[in-house]
């Protein structure tokens, strides 16, 4: 099948000031689009050629795995924030936070704490494993769907997401991204 690397959910410059237009810019187009253009050359005439994005990223493992997933990661992470974000989710979305997590607050520091905490590159990422909630952090390209799990939001924490805004504070973009940016009408989707 063929891949279209989807369109940005909002214009390069509607999350600053938590990213900037600069991070996004190269982000989205040297990154991203990146890993789809190596995807694309990898699959070209193979039979992984007609599987779907979700169906590479749950059947191959190395090199082809490492771009599926990351493109998938990434359009998964743009919609995982939006401008004028944060907040509290409502409804049975905080329900579910609240069970899992004591209260929203809670939540948020174990958020923080996994993004903050995975060694190198990787991700964080708010997930649904049956009716329950849990965070899980992962390297590099690994992805909840491997796993069986259901994604609600993921937060990069590669250095490329925040290291031209934020230096070597992960935790400061963590806290941003938490605070102003994070899109719980995006995770309240994924939830059902
Ligand atoms: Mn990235």
């Amino acid at each position: 099948m063929e891949f279209k690397l989807p369109d940005l959910p909002y214009s390069k410059d509607a999350l600053e000031p938590g990213i900037s237009t600069m991070t996004v810019s190269i982000h989205y187009d040297k990154h991203h689009r990146g890993y789809m253009t190596k995807l694309e050359k990898a699959i070209a005439d193979t039979p992984e050629s007609s599987k779907s994005l979700e169906e590479l990223v749950q059947s191959t493992e190395g090199y082809v795995f490492n771009q599926a997933a990351q493109v998938w990661n990434h359009t998964f992470y743009w919609k995982s924030m939006k401008p004028g974000g944060g907040g509290k989710p409502d409804g049975a979305l905080l329900e579910a936070l609240t069970k899992a997590f004591g209260n929203y607050e809670d939540f948020k520091q174990q958020f923080a704490e996994a993004a903050r905490d995975e060694f190198g590159s990787g991700w964080a990422w708010l997930v649904k494993e049956g009716d329950a909630l849990r965070i899980l952090s992962t390297s590099d390209a690994e992805n909840p769907l491997q796993r069986g799990l259901v994604p609600l939001i993921a937060c990069d924490v590669w250095e490329h997401a925040y290291y031209l805004d934020y230096k070597n504070e992960r935790d400061q973009y963590v806290e941003r991204f938490i605070d102003s940016l994070l899109n719980w009408d995006f995770a309240q989707e994924n939830f059902r």
